[in-house]
């Protein structure tokens, strides 16, 4: 089988210390956390920036600052910033990382509730205006999908043109809002994207690692972090995005696949094919 790609989202914008005194706010322990998952075997660092006291921020300069520093320690590891950014940023906040020379970045795929009052708005014209702006600056998009209609949405958008292939999609599985990560779900999102593409599979919380074991097993790729997960088993916090991504690297082993590097996740996914 294909190797694995393993993605650490070492952040997020919603978990804090208090869920977990891992979650890097700081450039250095950012920049640390991303080290440590890039050891541990990841390919790709999922990347949120903070402010020193942990407030969400889609800053261009705080973005620069973090991965000039990833860079310096893990040279050829994929950076791939948020254009999420967190709830109810405006489109030109979210969009700020993609000013920096990057070859990858979310772009999520749909509206969709986020828990609460809260709701995570893509619209279509959202959407098609980040795909034109992440094309125009050559920046492979990793297609967000919450739940099938967002599946839907990139195929009407790659019939128009917005969206090109080759197209990789994650299937973000578990938020209070979207769908939930059983096991139907994750053929039913598998199923419902073209044959050539590929797919990575983040599980929210207790969705976590049955769904990564899912994608090991049926030729997908993974994503870990304590941006979607806090604990590495039932009632025991995670000592750091490392050990979430251990966890897979030894079930990618269990199952006979082995991961993939940095220059072997940008071939796989074809990040710089024209
Ligand atoms: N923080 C969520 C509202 C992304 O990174 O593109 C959105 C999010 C998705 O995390
Ligand atoms: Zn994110």
């Amino acid at each position: 089988m294909n190797k694995l790609i393993i993605t650490c989202a070492i952040s997020g914008a919603e978990t804090s210390k208090t869920d977990n005194s891992y979650v890097p706010y700081t450039i250095e322990e950012t920049v640390e956390e991303a080290y440590q998952a890039y050891i541990a075997g990841a390919a790709i660092i999922h990347l949120h920036v903070r402010k020193d006291d942990g407030t969400p921020t889609q800053s261009k300069l705080r973005y620069k600052a973090v991965i000039k520093k990833i860079k310096e320690r893990c040279p050829d590891v994929i950076i791939q910033p948020s254009t999420g950014g967190a709830v109810g940023m405006s489109r030109s906040t979210r969009l700020k990382p993609t000013e920096l020379d990057i070859e990858m970045a979310t772009l999520d795929c749909g509206t969709l509730n986020f828990g609460g009052d809260q709701i995570f708005v893509n619209t279509e014209n959202d959407i098609k205006y980040f795909a034109n702006i992440m094309k125009e600056r050559s920046i492979f998009p990793e297609l967000e999908c919450f739940e099938k209609g967002h599946i839907d949405m990139v195929l009407r958008l790659h019939k128009k043109g917005f969206i090109q292939k080759p197209m990789h999609f994650s299937f973000v599985l578990g938020v209070n809002g979207g769908m939930t990560g059983e096991e139907r779900d994750f053929y039913f999102m598998k199923e419902s994207i073209p044959s050539d593409s590929t797919y990575s599979v983040a599980g929210i919380g207790k969705y976590e690692f049955p769904l990564a074991e899912l994608s090991i097993l049926n030729g997908g790729h993974v994503r870990v972090g304590l941006e979607d997960n806090i604990y590495l088993e039932k009632g025991v916090l995670a000592k750091g995005n490392k050990e979430l991504v251990e966890k897979v690297v030894l079930m990618a082993k269990r199952n006979n696949r082995e991961i993939a590097t940095p220059d072997e996740a940008r071939k796989i996914l074809g990040i710089g094919r024209k």
